[in-house]
């Protein structure tokens, strides 16, 4: 299962510099925090997606502290948690990551549609910005290649989509509106 110190066990600490990072703010926008929420099952697949994640968001400048990791037991367990993460009020975004692969039963369309059915429903109730990195694949080579080197990892895509979210939720006044603030494209 996952510990407390998956942040440096999945992911090559050399890269991560996670020891000189305590002091740095995310880029441009001061310093925020990320759950990720990550799922045991199907952990060989798992795991990549959390490096991806995490590599990404050490990329972008986010402090160790800024990086809280849950694990679940399956794909199905991440809605609940996530929403839960989110309620906190501790967190500026949630980061889902899963993987289900089909089998012979309707098992899969259950887990996999319930928990983007969840992941979703966590988002919209709480307001909290929650990626959804979770693999659904007809194979374990599918899959595989989802969770793979940067360019085609969901981890990293879901870490670089909480960010992207984070920044653009943080532009925004109360009432929805633009705030002015230079610099700011889109
Ligand atoms: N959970 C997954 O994350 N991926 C799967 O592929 C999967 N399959 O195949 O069954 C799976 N099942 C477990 C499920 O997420 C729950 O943990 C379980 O049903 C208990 O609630």
């Amino acid at each position: 299962g996952f510990r407390r110190d998956d942040v440096t066990r999945c992911a090559s600490p050399s890269k991560l510099q996670l020891m000189r990072q305590e002091d740095r703010n995310t880029s441009d926008v001061g310093p925020a925090s990320y759950a990720v929420v990550v799922s045991r099952f199907n952990e060989f697949v798992t795991s990549k997606l959390l490096a991806g994640a995490v590599e990404t968001l050490d990329r972008e400048g986010v402090t160790k502290a800024g990086v809280t990791v849950v694990g679940v037991p399956g794909a199905f367990e991440i809605p609940l948690m996530a929403k839960k993460l989110a309620e906190s009020g501790r967190f500026d975004a949630v980061i889902c990551l899963g993987c289900v692969i089909r089998g012979e039963t309707p098992h899969f369309e259950f887990v996999a549609g319930e928990a983007a059915r969840g992941i979703m429903e966590a988002g919209l109730s709480t307001g909290v910005p929650i990626a959804f990195g979770v693999i659904t694949a007809d194979t374990m080579e599918q899959a595989l290649d989802r969770a793979g080197a940067k360019g085609n990892n969901k981890g990293v895509e879901a870490a670089r989509t909480a960010i992207d979210m984070v920044k653009t939720i943080r532009t925004l006044s109360d009432d929805g509106s633009r705030k002015a603030a230079k610099g700011r494209a889109g």
